[in-house]
């Protein structure tokens, strides 16, 4: 028993400030008087984590003593957004802190805009990622997330004349406090190669991977910091390097430029997030870095974690694998080739406990966005692997052709193996046809994957199909991105609400008291003045605080029709200068945008010229009285949606009905005090459900009737031609009105959206418009409005990330919460 005393600093002003000038002065190499503002950052974010250290040792020293059943969170994604806020959150250290830095003239607030947030996700799957373990930590659940130290996270958008340009996230450049590498640990990844048949002692053929080569994944580990709890969990991402024997050989043949071409080889398999986070193109490269990291994850735990004589019959007591969508599925046969190959192990042996220890969540109804991977790339980088996936698949077609025997068409359409347009490993199918659970992120997805994307699966597995809705951690987007309105809600029913979320049910009766109403809009307000600072500083943009903030961000896509939100904007700037609508008589309104479009997908950034470009019209024309606004900060990411969210009086989610999943977004802009317009789509039926239809804009065609529609066959110009505001809003920008007078610049979009429209944009159009018509007659009776938002608040509990953790660990994980020791 290891109870070697650890000096922790002690939790007082004093205590703080000695270990931050060892910090500075022997970890920097500098002093007070010389230090820049990155060195006196890094100090004190060393100082704050060496106060965590001694609850991780302890967290490890107890997980070994018990060997309680952990979740392994697998995901080639986690957008963790600023550390240090987290970090003094859960120490319970920001006033000390703070006020040791200030007793040496040093300004916090300065420190903090220094931290480079580890941008290592596109959007929503990976921000789950991040709450998820959040939760999972402040709910003693034992867990470790898994995933990629990608050297450059998702790229820095950056404007060029209103036009998307992609900069590298160079987020390691001045120094990454928050990691631990652990270079002696690393674990070696093999690749490529082919396979032989030979004949065990026993007299089995088996087959034997000989690989062609191979490269190191180096561990580094991050605390992930449970709220006040003593808890601290490890996220442990994996960095590629070349291995030694690579070296050596090369080297000892006296080619060193060879030897370092196979370094930065290897090196590439962690370099770079790819920006995509859909219609997935099968590169070759990501395949790689989902085995990569898989690969080493379970090596990691099976040979690190688990201890040397644990016998692998009782995996599933032990590990439950949770897939964050397809990315980690190769997995599944990643394990089998470890218990059948090297451990000698019976094929249905495996099979059985595989089966038991991964569970696969769905993350999309796109089904250009359902990952596969063409035999052929398969069989070159993984030869093994896909012999593994073809056995699986030779057992789950003879287990169907029993059970429909006469039914040989359902028998093919379920295969693991698509066969057109080329043959290709589908991977949902694979992890579902492997996995003990398959979840779906909120109610509707959950039913749509159900009666349509897995319809035969669901019918053939009942009992395997679930749904989680997601949720979103109180602590950094409440407590932390909100401190306002954190304060008046503590001061209202305690503190409580932090770890336990459905306690804002107790602020419903104060929704119609007057004085918190009133103390409730001047937290919106002085939320609005920061994100004014933040946006002029940051951005230069001026952003009036007088208006109503109108806020759309998520990633650029066609399904979430950012090009929908646009048409609003265009035809009230038509009505206004056409003198339809007099000014005097538009709600004041700021529309922010925050979205990255897929450095490849065309139409995505064509859209962000656009709103830019009429962005630039709209917030220069006299005749608007600076009454409508659009702001498009660039490079929207955790650190912006942080200020942006509790500023926002109205949350945009407006996707057409069956396309997003769930959505998170909206989550974070109900628990803060925004009201939705929104259509019945993901988690927004939920929102709808709990806040209430009075505090919620619905619009727009529900998901049965867009299926209908299409079948029917969909004709958006019809729309155009029976609709004049539409037309001429469609007009005014086909007619070069925001591209000074150039009518070729954005006719992509007016043509498709008249020819394809494949997300019903034109249907919804003036469904929409008659909705922001209700929100500016909801807006303008101030203490209705305030009312509602309350309510939002009051009943958006639900949508904490820790009910979504008590859910998977009910249903699907069967894990227990471990107390901390005492
Ligand atoms: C796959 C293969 C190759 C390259 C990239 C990818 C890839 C990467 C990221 C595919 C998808 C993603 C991200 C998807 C995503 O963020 N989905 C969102 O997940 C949220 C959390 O469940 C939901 O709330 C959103 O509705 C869903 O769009």
């Amino acid at each position: 028993d290891n109870t070697t005393p650890i000096a922790t600093p002690e939790h007082t002003v004093d205590g703080f400030v000695r270990e931050f000038l060892r910090e500075l002065n022997f970890g920097q190499g500098t002093d007070l008087t010389r230090a820049s503002v990155n060195d006196k950052y890094l100090a004190m974010a060393r100082t704050v984590r060496h106060y965590l250290m001694v609850r991780w040792l302890a967290t490890l020293r107890r997980q070994y003593q018990l060997q309680a059943k952990s979740v392994a969170y697998l995901s080639a994604e986690f957008l963790l957004g600023r550390q240090l806020d987290n970090a003094l959150l859960a120490a319970d250290l920001d006033e000390v802190v703070e006020e040791g830095l200030a007793s040496l003239g040093i300004d916090l607030a300065e420190l903090r805009e220094a931290e480079v947030e580890p941008g290592l996700g596109n959007g929503g799957l990976g921000r789950l990622a991040a709450c998820f373990i959040d939760s999972l930590a402040t709910m003693n659940v034992p867990c470790i997330g898994y995933g990629i130290r990608y050297e450059y996270g998702i790229f820095r958008q950056t404007f060029v004349d209103g036009w998307q340009v992609e900069k590298p996230d160079n987020w390691l450049a001045l120094g990454s406090p928050w990691e631990f590498p652990h270079p002696e640990s690393a674990v070696t990844v093999d690749f490529g190669g082919h396979t032989e048949q030979y004949t065990d002692e026993s007299g089995t053929t088996r087959s034997r991977w000989v690989p062609g080569w191979s490269v190191l994944g180096v561990p580094y580990n991050y605390m992930v910091p449970g709220f006040e709890n003593g808890r601290v969990n490890t996220l442990r991402l994996w960095s590629a390097r070349a291995t030694r024997a690579f070296d050596l050989e090369i080297f000892n043949a006296g080619d060193y430029a060879q030897a370092v071409r196979a370094q930065t080889f290897a090196e590439n398999i962690s370099k770079v997030l790819y920006p995509e986070d859909s219609t997935p193109q099968g590169k070759e490269l990501r395949l790689q870095q989902q085995y990569f990291f898989v690969a080493c994850s379970l090596r990691d735990f099976l040979d690190q974690v688990l201890p040397h004589d644990f016998d692998l019959r009782n995996l599933p007591d032990r590990i439950v694998f949770q897939l964050n969508d397809t990315h980690p599925v190769i997995a599944i046969p990643e394990l089998m080739r470890i218990l059948v190959d090297e451990r000698g192990w019976e094929w249905s042996e495996a099979w059985a406990i595989t089966q038991k220890c991964f569970a696969y969540t769905c993350h999309t109804l796109l089904p250009e966005a359902l990952e596969v991977w063409s035999v052929e790339l398969l069989g070159k980088l993984l030869p093994r692997h896909l012999e593994i996936i073809y056995r699986i698949n030779e057992d789950f077609m003879a287990e169907l052709r029993e059970a429909y025997p006469d039914d040989e068409l359902r028998v093919r359409r379920m295969s693991i193996i698509a066969e057109y347009p080329e043959r290709a490993v589908r991977m949902a199918y694979l992890a579902t046809v492997a996995g003990s659970k398959v979840n779906g992120v909120a109610a509707l997805h959950s039913q749509l994957l159900k009666d349509k994307v897995l319809h035969d699966f669901s019918d053939h597995y009942p009992d395997k199909f679930t749904n989680v809705t997601n949720g979103v951690t109180p602590r950094r987007f409440v407590r932390l991105a909100n401190p306002g309105l954190s304060e008046l809600i503590t001061s209202a029913i305690g503190d409580g609400w932090v770890t336990d979320l459905d306690k804002l049910q107790e602020l419903e009766p104060l929704a119609d008291d007057a004085d918190f109403r009133a103390a409730f809009r001047q937290v919106k307000r002085a939320n609005k003045l920061r994100l004014v600072d933040v946006l002029a500083e940051r951005d230069g943009i001026t952003v009036d605080p007088d208006t109503m903030l109108d806020v759309m961000v998520k990633r650029l896509h066609e399904y979430k029709r950012q090009t929908l939100k646009l048409l609003h904007v265009v035809t009230l700037y038509d009505q206004v200068t056409s003198g339809a609508v007099k000014i005097e008589d538009v709600t004041p309104r700021t529309f922010a945008f925050g979205a990255k479009a897929a450095p490849g997908y065309r139409m995505a950034k064509q859209t962000i010229g656009l709103i830019n470009a009429v962005g630039r019209v709209v917030n220069n024309d006299p005749a608007l009285q600076g009454r409508l606004t659009v702001a498009f900060p660039a490079n929207y990411n955790v650190t912006l949606a942080e200020k942006l969210i509790p500023a926002a009086d109205l949350s945009e989610q407006i996707s057409l009905a069956g396309k997003e999943a769930s959505g998170t977004g909206n989550m974070k802009f109900a628990l803060n005090g925004a009201l939705t317009i929104g259509t019945d789509d993901g988690a927004n039926v939920e929102i709808r459900e709990l806040v209430g239809d009075d505090n919620f804009f619905l619009f727009g065609l529900l998901e049965p009737e867009v299926a209908e529609i299409v079948d029917r066959g969909y004709h958006p110009t019809s729309y155009y031609e029976e609709n004049r505001s539409l037309r001429h809003a469609l007009d005014l920008i086909a007619s070069g009105a925001f591209s000074g007078g150039d009518r070729a610049t954005f006719e992509p979009i007016v043509s498709n959206l008249l020819s394809e429209d494949r997300f019903l944009v034109l249907a919804d159009y003036q469904a929409y418009i008659d909705a922001q018509e209700r929100v500016d007659e909801a807006y303008a009776d101030t203490e209705a409005w305030t009312r509602s938002a309350v309510l939002n608040v009051a009943r958006s509990g639900f949508f904490s990330s820790d009910r979504s953790m008590r859910d998977y660990i009910d249903r699907i994980w069967h894990t227990h919460p471990v107390p901390p020791e005492r």
